[in-house]
């Protein structure tokens, strides 16, 4: 699973990058720890299972605080995009490659408005939010057109010579995770299904592309750069036209990780509040600081970044959590690791999906499952739910 994070120019896409990716605990075990500059690992927070059973775990691949799990998604900081972008202005087409990989989207804007439409700075509450989350939509449609319209005449004569027009479009689009499902649906939403590409208007292009665009990079909305005063005039009409907007700040978020690597505070990414350590030495400079997020905290809820990963993760992308065992006495691996994984599956998965998550192997020579919690017996096609523990029994797995 990738998230990956968009939006105008100096919105605080980096910020955001950083502070979700800057981890309170050495992680460096990790498979995908060694990534590309703009790529990294941030986390998902959820109530770990270890307190409804009463046991101390030790994840491998994860982490587990106080019975606060955080499971690793790997997140993708992308170029950021001025208008005109899928002409190749600014890092344009550099964006829109990063971009087509990801599963979600973040959609980071500076809900403060204080920067021009090309990412200048400008006097607060004098930028247009609003106008800035349209353009950047607009872009990414415009670019699936042109992705389109590239050998335009290939299709046409693809399109007479008999060929379906899904089977090209679908060909086309393909890098961007497009499903003939998705594709379908889009069609007959639109009336496109029995028309011929080269007959297809140029509205009827780009309303096909909005709509692709929508359906397979579901988006939340950062609203960053919250902590600045002029937030206010923007939020009430963001969140009448927008679903799924979060305020947030994260450079306050940045602020609290390291307060917490300095040793100075008591913060879990996520938490409604923290604590600043007894005998802890803060110069006045540092306490206010903190007094500022404190503030936000307590008006806001939370820094807003972890609720954003969390909303990709979970309402976006409808991920559900299961954690696998390999003795279902101890809830361990064969090393004797505790509640040792904890993978993030599609809604629907089967146990026999999970057995395939974990290794190839397991999932061929799958025989049955065991729902922990219940003993229960489950066969390969029973649909999993979230905070399932559950013992995978496979061929390979009883050698
Ligand atoms: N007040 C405030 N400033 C922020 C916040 N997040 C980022 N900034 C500031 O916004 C500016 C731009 O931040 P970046 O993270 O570099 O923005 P970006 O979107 O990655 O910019 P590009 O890569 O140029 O597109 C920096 O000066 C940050 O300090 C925030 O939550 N609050
Ligand atoms: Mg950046």
């Amino acid at each position: 699973m990738l998230i990956g994070l968009i939006g105008k120019a100096n919105v605080g896409k980096s910020t955001f990058f950083s502070a979700s990716t800057d981890n309170i605990v050495n992680i460096a075990n990790y498979p995908f720890t060694t990534v590309k500059p703009n790529l990294g690992v941030c986390h998902v927070r959820i109530n770990c299972v270890c307190t409804e059973f009463g046991v101390k775990d030790n994840p491998v691949h994860s982490i587990c605080i106080d019975g606060i799990r955080f499971i690793p998604v790997q997140i993708i900081d992308v170029a950021g995009l001025v208008p005109g972008a899928h002409e190749g202005k600014g890092l344009g087409n550099k964006f829109l490659d990063d971009a087509r990989q990801a599963d979600a989207l973040i959609h980071v804007i500076d809900i403060s408005g204080s920067t021009d439409s090309e990412g200048r700075p400008v006097t607060p509450g004098t930028g247009d939010p609003l106008e800035d989350i349209r353009f950047v939509e607009e872009e990414f449609d415009l670019w699936l057109v042109s992705i389109i319209k590239r050998d335009m005449d290939n299709i046409k004569d693809l399109d007479s010579s008999g060929h379906n027009t899904v089977q090209v479009l679908k060909k086309r689009l393909s890098g961007l995770g497009v499903t003939e499902a998705a594709l379908d649906k889009v069609l007959n939403k639109l009336n496109l299904q029995n028309k011929k590409f080269k007959s297809w208007t140029e509205q009827e292009i780009f309303d096909f592309c909005q709509m692709i665009r929508r359906d397979v990079k579901p988006v939340v909305i950062a609203a960053n750069k919250a902590d600045i005063s002029t937030t206010q005039n923007n939020l009430g009409e963001l969140t009448e036209k927008y679903a799924n907007v979060i305020p947030c700040a994260s450079e306050l978020e940045m602020l609290l990780r390291k307060a917490v690597k300095n040793g100075f505070i008591h913060y879990l990414p996520g938490d409604n509040s923290f604590e600043i350590k007894e005998n802890t030495q803060l110069s006045d400079k540092q306490k206010q600081a903190l007094e500022i997020v404190s503030n936000f905290i307590k008006k806001h809820g939370s820094t807003g970044v972890q609720e954003i990963i969390n909303l990709a993760c979970f309402n976006l992308l409808e991920k559900i959590v299961v954690f696998p065992v390999e003795d279902d006495s101890k809830l361990s691996d064969k090393k004797g690791n505790i509640l040792p994984e904890a993978y993030l599956l599609n809604k629907e998965s089967t146990a026999k999906d999970l057995a395939h998550a974990i290794h190839e192997e397991l999932g061929k020579g799958f025989l049955f499952a065991i729902d922990v919690r219940t003993k229960r017996r489950l066969g390969a096609d029973h649909i999993l739910k979230n905070n399932d523990v559950i013992k995978i029994v496979s061929a390979t797995s009883r050698k």
